[in-house]
């Protein structure tokens, strides 16, 4: 099935569900209408608990240019736009909503991902790019930090030494220097990409959804968490998962030298 939006194309097949930036004219960069589109999905996407797995990638050559520059242009005598409420109404709700999902997501790294762009793929769960995809921390070109939590993720991922690196120079990091630094999961050829992203998803939709959605939330809580602290909450999130079918069904499936058939619940 697929559902049809203005500036976002959301697809939902088998468990999983594909949501592409649909603006590749503008390198799919973010404007209102496209933040309203990926509300509403990502709303929809919640909701509907025989979706698994989501995919987030973006049409054309581009994955995202981040904030759709010709939105921001300020006028002769016009006042400075208010850039912290479009983060607090758009991307702030965007970011934590991709965390909050209780279903992995991947982002699909096309190409080019830029400011916001970046951000937004570094906010999925898991990232594969296409080798010719590039990652640039754009804000510094225009005199801004990096938002819609860059500061966040680089700085975690990668340390403050590259972190600083990337703000302040604002250079392309190629999609294989990524994967060798740790930000992505993968890089792969650019015509292996969507292959490699489906069979993936069509894994983890068929996957033990109960047991990915408490290790999502176990391991963003280890970035904040003691040693203590975490392996209590390993402890809490185990004795749930202990309950549910896809436990006991990957039990039997072992004794019984079978694969699982995992529901998700
Ligand atoms: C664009 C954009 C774009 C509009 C390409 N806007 N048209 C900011 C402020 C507000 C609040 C929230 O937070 C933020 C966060 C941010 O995201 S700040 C960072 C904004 N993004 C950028 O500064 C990136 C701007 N884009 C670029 O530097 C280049 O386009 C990159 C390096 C991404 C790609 O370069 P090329 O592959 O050479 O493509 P291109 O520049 O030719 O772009 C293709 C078209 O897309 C072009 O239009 P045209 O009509 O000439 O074909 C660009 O103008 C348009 N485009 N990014 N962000």
């Amino acid at each position: 099935m697929s559902t049809d939006y203005q500036h976002i194309l959301l697809e939902l097949n088998e468990g999983m569900a594909t949501i592409t930036l649909n603006r590749p004219e503008r390198l799919n960069a973010f404007t209102q209408g496209l933040h309203a589109d990926l509300r509403d999905a990502l709303g929809r996407i919640r909701g509907d608990r025989s979706i698994r797995v989501l995919i987030v990638t973006g049409a054309g050559r581009g994955f995202c240019a981040g904030q759709d520059l010709n939105d921001r242009a300020v006028g002769p005598g016009e006042a400075p736009p208010d850039l912290g409420e479009s983060l607090e109404k758009n991307y702030k709700p965007l970011v934590l909503t991709l965390r909050g999902l209780p279903i992995p997501v991947i982002a699909a790294v096309n190409g080019v991902a830029a400011g916001a762009g970046a951000s937004l793929a570094l906010a999925c769960d898991i990232v594969i790019a296409a080798r010719s995809a590039a990652f640039i921390q754009a804000f510094c070109r225009l005199g801004l930090v990096p938002d819609a939590g860059g500061t966040y993720f680089l700085t975690r991922i990668l340390g403050s030494a590259r972190a600083m690196g990337l703000a302040l120079f604002g250079e392309r990091l190629e999609a294989e220097q990524a994967q060798s630094w740790g930000l992505i999961w993968k890089c792969v050829d650019d015509a292996e990409l969507m292959p490699t992203v489906r069979k993936l998803a069509a894994q983890l939709a068929s996957g033990p959804t109960q047991g990915y959605a408490r290790t999502k939330q176990a391991v963003y809580a280890a970035e904040q968490h003691a040693l203590e602290q975490q392996i209590d909450l390993e402890r809490d999130l185990q004795r749930e998962l202990g309950r549910t079918l896809d436990f006991k069904e990957g039990v039997s499936a072992f004794l019984e030298k079978r694969p699982p058939r995992f529901r998700g619940e």
